[in-house]
């Protein structure tokens, strides 16, 4: 393909037909959909890797930091139109594939999703790397390179139906398989001790195979890598079982290795389930860190220099074996002094918390953790034991109760250790790291989370893009907080014409794909309140679906009120163990069954449940959004990061104050936001008065007969008890204080319907969410980590 700087679409059209013949051999009569899609992406990756090789050997040139972000889960989404958004080829793509007779839309969409993530985490971590690379610093991403990522979510009679993921079965461009890069990797095994330090030697062996995508930033001026591990067994083939007839023992080594990275793990309930997590934490922690050493050991002979041109962040405690690893190499394998290894690793490693939710805090069972990781443990132990020497305080081990608990392991292994909002990493030092804290009060730092406005914006919501643009020039781009810069035209009504208008243009096309996928059809003027986002009963999804039926039954009593017409959208997977938060699915699409086909009401209200949300779906959802749902119960969303993108996009939050709703609100300003709620301090107050649930039903009418429609089995005549474990559990425990929450609920959704019928108030408010949305770039997030985590520098 011709090397010019700035494309035409001509010439993409050539460098199109070039990889279509030659790479995929098809000539253009015969070509379907998959071969323009895959010819289209060669094109563009031949430009995203003339900058990633520019990038790496500035990267060694330079001789600077590098930082390592270790995720089990990179949640990335389709990556044609992010390269081509961010090479600034869109435009000439599509005009290039229209000249060819090819429709440019169905292509773009033809690319499965890379679904390697459950939900905000995951997808943080693609948004970091992306920020890595549009800011210039020299970052890798490690993860695993799951077969099937998160499972796709179909609805039969209203439940959730989970199917395998297989993006892999489906070509893509993005990755070059490395088989020179190969590590051998042990479990089990006997640990063999010397005088000063210990052998392991494993008992069993598994190759992690290194996978590259090249990851590019805004405008193509850096690349880094997001490395991807691959399990392969260490023995492929047993020719002897083979010979003697047992095939499928012949194949057993192969099948068990591969295993590891497999899939996906959406939970870990099950026993098997939480040795192969085990596993798959350790194979790809370790695996990248004897790369990132190996990438060391190739420009630097002095092992001391490590935490000062390696920076490794755990992305929450999945890669936190990481710290004991790495004292196992450095001590056992290299022979340092064990304190010397400990201070090397803890200025090495950084950690970020992402929950405080306790069930949802690592620990494995030393049993299961001995058999695996023999050595590891041995190690946990001296480091506990150097922890308590130098801070003699009972109560602080890992290694506790026959648990090895990860958080404090990764805690007391980490330099620095981060909450993802100031109101999250405020709780985290009152709460899960309390005593850590005390002992160690430099070491936590917050450092809010943010999103990437590449995808977020300027791809995902062209119309939007294209206003601002016209308004404020495009630094905004990558310079966010440029957003301010449309305050000066909000008392223009052409300006307020236009925003109104992109996000109208925006609801028709949703109402159109909602009608293709569900056949429901809904009104593009009507008011959309958008909760998208996993399923999680702190997450109050069920707090929303019984607003909505007292909605319902509301305008069934008082017709002629002046109601806002209202369509609720939902989307979002449950874990396949998580029994409670599937039944609240199965509500939300029986409530909607009933809701919808009532004649008396149908056009003031309708529910929808998009099936399989995913990060592809999120980018049509939420630029169409005109109220964004951040309901949870305050203290237990760590930050949230969906919030972001809705007010980026023009959606004022209906929210409480957690996470980072309660930046939001600072920044877009407290009449900007409906807020409702207790805050995370009177939560823990009113969780402690035993009848608080009944007390607030007992005063709340319209909560009363929302929960007895459901009780009475009005969305399931068939069965009429189907939900009575769900309003039990409401009028009983309601731990996530649901109905608490519920008055205030009503009372601020009340106002932002009453508002939206005020077209140009609303429409107001919704730039001004906009305008002062820049600081939730992932941008400047990153900058944070660079400065207070990292000490990492920019390359450009
Ligand atoms: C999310 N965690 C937080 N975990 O819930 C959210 O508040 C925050 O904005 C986001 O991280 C980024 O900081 C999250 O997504 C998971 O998906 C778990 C991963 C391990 C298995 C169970 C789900």
């Amino acid at each position: 393909m011709p090397r010019d700087h700035v494309p035409t679409a001509a010439s993409l059209r050539e460098a199109v037909l070039h990889h279509l013949t030659y790479a995929i051999g098809k000539d253009p009569d015969h070509a379907q959909t998959q071969d323009w899609r895959m010819a289209l992406s060669y094109a563009v990756r031949d430009r995203i890797v003339d900058a990633w090789f520019a990038s790496t050997r500035k990267s060694y040139s330079a001789g600077g930091k590098r930082v390592y972000y270790l995720s089990m889960e990179f949640l990335i989404g389709r990556l044609l139109q992010d390269g081509l958004v961010n090479l600034r080829l869109l435009d000439q793509a599509k005009e290039a594939l229209t000249s060819l007779g090819v429709a440019p839309d169905a292509v773009l969409a033809d690319e499965p999703d890379a679904a390697l993530g459950n939900g905000g985490l995951g997808r943080l971590a693609a948004c970091f790397l992306e920020s890595l690379s549009t800011l210039g610093v020299p970052a890798y991403g490690y993860g695993i390179r799951y077969e099937h990522g998160l499972f796709q979510q179909s609805f039969l009679d209203g439940r959730q139906v989970e199917h395998p993921e297989t993006w892999l079965m489906q070509p893509h461009a993005w990755e070059f398989e490395r088989p020179e890069t190969r590590y051998k990797l042990g479990f089990g095994g006997e640990v063999e001790d010397l005088a000063d330090r210990a052998i392991w030697h494993p008992g069993e062996a598994v190759f992690a195979a290194a996978y590259d995508t090249p990851i590019v930033g805004w405008q193509g001026k850096w690349a880094n890598t997001l490395r991807l591990w691959s399990a392969q067994a260490a023995n492929p083939f047993d020719l002897t079982a083979f010979n003697a007839g047992d095939f499928a023992g012949a194949a057993a080594p192969e099948a068990t290795a591969r295993t590891i990275s497999r899939v996906l793990y959406p939970d870990d309930t099950t026993d098997g389930g939480k040795e192969l997590r085990l596993k798959q934490e350790y194979f790809f922690t370790a695996a990248s860190l004897h790369d990132i050493l190996r990438r060391f050991d190739s420009e630097y002979n002095d092992i001391r220099l490590l935490p000062k041109k390696v920076a490794i962040q755990l992305n929450d405690t999945h890669p936190a074996i990481a710290g004991p690893e790495l004292v196992r190499i450095l001590h056992d394998e290299r022979g340092l002094p064990f304190d010397t290894a400990m201070d090397l690793a803890q200025h090495t490693l950084s950690y970020t918390n992402h929950t405080l939710l306790p069930e949802a805090l690592e620990s494995w069972p030393e049993g299961l953790f001995g058999r695996l990781l023999p050595r590891h443990l041995q190690l946990i132990d001296q480091i506990d034991h150097a922890h308590y020497k130098a801070y003699p305080v009972r109560g602080l081990s890992v290694h506790d109760h026959g648990q090895v608990k990860m958080g404090e392991l990764s805690f007391i292994m980490a330099h620095r250790v981060n909450g993802v909002s100031a109101l999250h990493t405020g709780l985290m030092k009152q709460t899960v790291f309390e005593r850590l804290h005390d002992l160690h009060p430099e070491r936590i730092v917050n450092q809010t989370n943010g999103v990437t406005p590449r995808r977020w914006l300027l791809s995902c919501n062209p119309r939007l893009a294209d206003l601002i643009t016209d308004q404020v020039g495009e630094d905004w781009v990558d310079d966010l907080e440029q957003l301010t810069g449309l305050e000066a035209h909000l008392d223009s009504p052409a300006f307020l014409n236009a925003f109104a208008a992109a996000k109208r243009a925006n609801k028709v096309d949703l109402a159109a794909h909602i009608e293709a996928v569900t056949g429901e059809q809904i009104d593009p003027d009507a008011m959309f309140d958008v909760q998208i986002k996993r399923m999680h009963e702190y997450k109050r999804q069920h707090l929303n679906i019984l607003e909505a039926i007292a909605r319902w039954q509301q305008i069934k009593a008082n017709p002629t009120a002046p109601w806002t017409p209202t369509v609720k959208i939902f989307a979002g997977k449950a874990a396949p163990g998580y029994v409670f938060a599937k039944d609240i699915i199965r509500l939300i699409n029986d409530a909607a069954a009933v809701i919808n086909t009532d004649p008396d009401t149908q056009h003031l209200l309708k529910i929808v449940f998009l099936p399989n949300y995913n990060v592809s779906l999120a980018e049509k959802l939420i630029p169409a959004a005109d109220l964004s749902g951040q309901i949870s119960t305050a203290g237990k969303e760590a930050s949230g990061t969906g919030n972001m993108k809705f007010s980026l996009n023009g959606a004022p939050t209906i929210g409480t104050l957690d996470g980072a709703n309660v930046e939001i609100r600072d920044h877009v300003g407290a009449e900007n936001f409906f807020l409702f709620g207790m805050t995370a301090e009177e939560v823990m107050k009113r969780r402690a008065i035993p009848d608080h649930a009944a007390k607030a039903i007992a005063a709340d009418p319209i909560l009363a007969d929302a929960l007895k429609a459901i009780e009475s089995g009005v969305f399931s005549p068939e069965e009429p008890g189907r939900y009575a474990h769900i309003v039990e559990n409401l009028r009983g425990p309601d731990y996530f204080l649901v109905c608490s929450d519920f008055t205030d609920y009503w009372r601020a959704h009340g106002e932002a319907a009453a508002l939206y019928l005020d077209q140009p108030a609303w429409t107001r408010m919704a730039a001004l969410n906009t305008a002062r949305s820049g600081w939730f770039s992932s941008d400047r997030t990153i900058k944070g980590y660079m400065t207070d985590i990292w000490r990492a520098e920019s390359l450009f």
